[in-house]
């Protein structure tokens, strides 16, 4: 299968039966959720990528919404990146990222709940172009990752937020924090940093999860997640940016 995305007009590329299939978007932090889960637990499957900006017909069949991830099998069709990752974890339920303990697992649900405190400043930050409320939105991020530094710490037993090996929570944290260095190369400014020793125990895990092939296979460093966005700021994205296809 081609790693190009397939844009309106294109043919739909036929599926086979009892092949699991991701509709993705290579630089989709939702999208790298689900193959974030799809890599770590080794499950077979194939990719087919979406131009968002002029999205195929037979994509909007199945998506109304037009977003990725969207995860398919036979008749079986699964949107949104929380829902693809608990629905994978159930389906091949060796090895489960999601916490046996009920309380561990509620309180992964309300780490997952606050995690917009972090994506909503981000994403505002990255779009604004007024230096100072990037600035102010940099503080909110920086706040909201002390929250997740105490509760890290508090847990005792990482480098993960799911112990010595990840839970789903990690593999939903995992793809906006890689992009949060991204911020002060956009903007050209240092104070953007997130300053790693005011949240030794986040730094850790973020070392801990970097050493994990499956966020090796997914991810894409600061310069090239900057690369895509200027793209995409733009207007005009290149969702084949970096691909060694002709
Ligand atoms: N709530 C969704 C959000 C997914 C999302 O926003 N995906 C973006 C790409 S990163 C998308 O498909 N955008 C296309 C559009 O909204 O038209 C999830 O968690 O899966």
């Amino acid at each position: 299968m081609t790693q190009k995305s397939f844009a309106q007009g294109s043919a739909f590329p036929p599926t086979k039966p009892g092949v699991l299939r991701l509709y993705n978007m290579r630089f989709c932090p939702f999208a790298q959720r689900t193959r974030l889960v799809l890599e770590y637990k080794k499950i077979p499957h194939e990719v087919v990528n979406i131009h968002l900006k002029s999205k195929p017909e037979w994509f909007l069949a199945l998506n109304p919404l037009g977003q990725v991830p969207v995860l398919q099998i036979d008749d079986k069709i699964v949107p949104e990146s929380t829902a693809t990752c608990d629905w994978l974890d159930d389906v091949y339920s060796e090895n489960r990222l999601q916490p046996a303990d009920p309380y561990r697992r509620a309180w992964d649900r309300v780490l997952h709940e606050y995690i917009g405190k972090l994506i909503t400043p981000f994403y505002g930050a990255v779009r604004s172009s007024d230096a100072s409320e990037v600035e102010s939105k940099s503080e909110e991020i920086k706040k909201h990752l002390q929250f997740y530094e105490e509760k890290l710490k508090a847990r005792e037993d990482g480098p993960f937020f799911g112990g010595s090996k990840p839970s789903t929570f990690d593999f939903l944290l995992w793809p906006f924090y890689e992009r949060l260095p991204m911020l002060p190369l956009l903007k050209d400014n240092p104070v953007l940093d997130i300053e790693a020793d005011k949240i030794p125990t986040l730094t850790a895990w973020a070392k801990a999860m970097r050493e994990l092939p499956a966020v090796i296979a997914t991810s894409f460093d600061a310069s090239s997640h900057v690369a895509w966005y200027k793209g995409h700021l733009s207007g005009a994205p290149d969702y084949d940016m970096f691909l060694k296809e002709d």
